[in-house]
């Protein structure tokens, strides 16, 4: 039962989201019990491994170059770096790498070649590998898939309505388009969004709505609470009530009895009592680590002590999927290929030199 056959309309839904609210989180806990392990916690870690100095206007992103935030641009983070990183979160007892990246959308250049390298690697360590890096097309998704990529996250955000007030920079349409190509490469779908920028419960209900049309909705629906950036347009917003973030967990979890719903941004605004009826109301996942993409997440002694109290435990990886199997990649062995005949030539030419004449310096390889 990937949705709930009970709530099949936008009204439905609605009267759902707005039901008393002990009422809801018991019915969500009833489902929550159907399908999951109730004390299973997955930990996921996010890594910044491209920040800021995106193009796009999303209005609550602190990552877009237009605002003036304190988010610096930098370049793309190495291979190594993102190994070390994500052995220290496998370390910490997270079994999810999600990689981010400030772009529109994917490119095929070095820097993608990093990516599927990065995937590659931490696969091997036996971690769920998730990748968020913008708009991707069919090819893209299927290097990514190859290369090991368990889950790809690309977030609808809010209802389409609503999604127009926060961005115009790309239409709700292309974001389904990546939907579809990461579906068609066989890659888990990650696909959520975030409340508390404005809308209204309709807009809430609506996101929802949209993934409820899916042929296949997604595997994992992450729930953020908009973290309020100084610098961004949603900057004065207003924080939501914690209650508001229990009722949209309950809401997801009982239209979509099999998702793992993710308790996702917005933790260091909520107490452990809301969070914990969270859990009760069907979320499976959290963000681990003091830090988000850029911005802060509650210190990981702080969910550790959470965890005790609440006699939650760790989910292992890959519990709901196979481990993926990392193939090598064409195009990075084709371009490792030209490097080293090109590295081979200008070798053998400085063994050519001819009394008399000089040959002509090759000055960068990449001219
Ligand atoms: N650039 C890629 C994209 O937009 O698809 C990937 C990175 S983007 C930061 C990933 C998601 O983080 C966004 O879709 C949004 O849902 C969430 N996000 C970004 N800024 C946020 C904020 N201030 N509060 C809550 N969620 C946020
Ligand atoms: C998602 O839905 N939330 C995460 C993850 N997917 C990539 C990102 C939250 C970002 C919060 C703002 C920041 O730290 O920059
Ligand atoms: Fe760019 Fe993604 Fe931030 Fe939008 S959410 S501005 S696409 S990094």
């Amino acid at each position: 039962m990937k949705i709930n056959p009970e709530y099949n309309s936008k009204e439905k839904l609605l009267n759902l989201y707005n039901k008393p609210l002990l009422e809801l989180v018991f019915e969500a806990a009833t489902v929550h019990r159907k399908f999951h392990n109730p004390r299973e916690v997955q930990m996921s870690s996010l890594l910044s491994i491209k920040t800021g100095g995106c193009p796009e206007d999303c209005g609550y992103c602190p990552q877009a170059a237009r605002y003036h935030t304190d988010v610096e641009a930098h370049k793309l983070m190495s291979v190594e770096t993102v190994i070390e990183q994500a052995k220290n979160a496998k370390n910490n007892g997270s079994s999810r790498l999600c990689m981010g990246a400030a772009w529109r959308d994917v490119r095929d250049n070095k820097d993608f070649d990093s990516v599927i390298e990065m995937v590659q690697a931490v696969n091997d360590l036996d971690m769920e590998v998730c990748c968020t890096l913008g708009m991707l097309n069919e090819d893209q998704a299927v290097r990514l898939k190859n290369a090991g990529l368990f889950a790809y996250n690309h977030n609808l955000d809010s209802s389409p309505d609503f999604y127009k007030d926060i961005i115009s920079t790309r239409e709700y349409e292309q974001r389904l388009d990546t939907i579809g190509n990461a579906r068609k490469a066989g890659i888990s779908v990650c696909s959520g969004g975030i409340i508390g920028m404005g809308e209204a419960i309709e807009d809430r209900v609506g996101l929802l709505w949209s993934y409820m049309q899916m042929e296949n909705p997604p595997e994992s629906i992450p729930i953020n609470a908009l973290v309020a950036v100084e610098g961004t347009p949603l900057a004065d917003q207003k924080p939501i009530e914690q209650w508001e973030m229990i009722r949209m967990v309950a809401t997801t979890r009982i239209a979509f009895p099999e998702t793992m719903v993710r308790l996702s941004a917005g933790r260091t605004k909520m107490s452990m009592e809301g969070q914990a009826l969270c859990f009760m109301a069907g979320a499976g996942s959290i963000f681990a680590g003091d830090k988000l993409l850029t911005t802060p997440n509650p210190e990981f002694n702080e969910d550790k002590e959470m965890f005790d109290i609440l006699g939650l435990i760790t989910k292992e990886p890959f519990a709901n999927g196979e481990k993926p199997v990392s193939k090598p990649d064409e195009k990075i062995i084709e371009r490792k290929r030209k490097e080293a005949e090109r590295a081979a030539q200008i070798e053998a030419n400085r063994g050519t030199k001819v009394e008399g004449f000089e040959p002509r310096k090759v000055v960068s390889e990449n001219n």
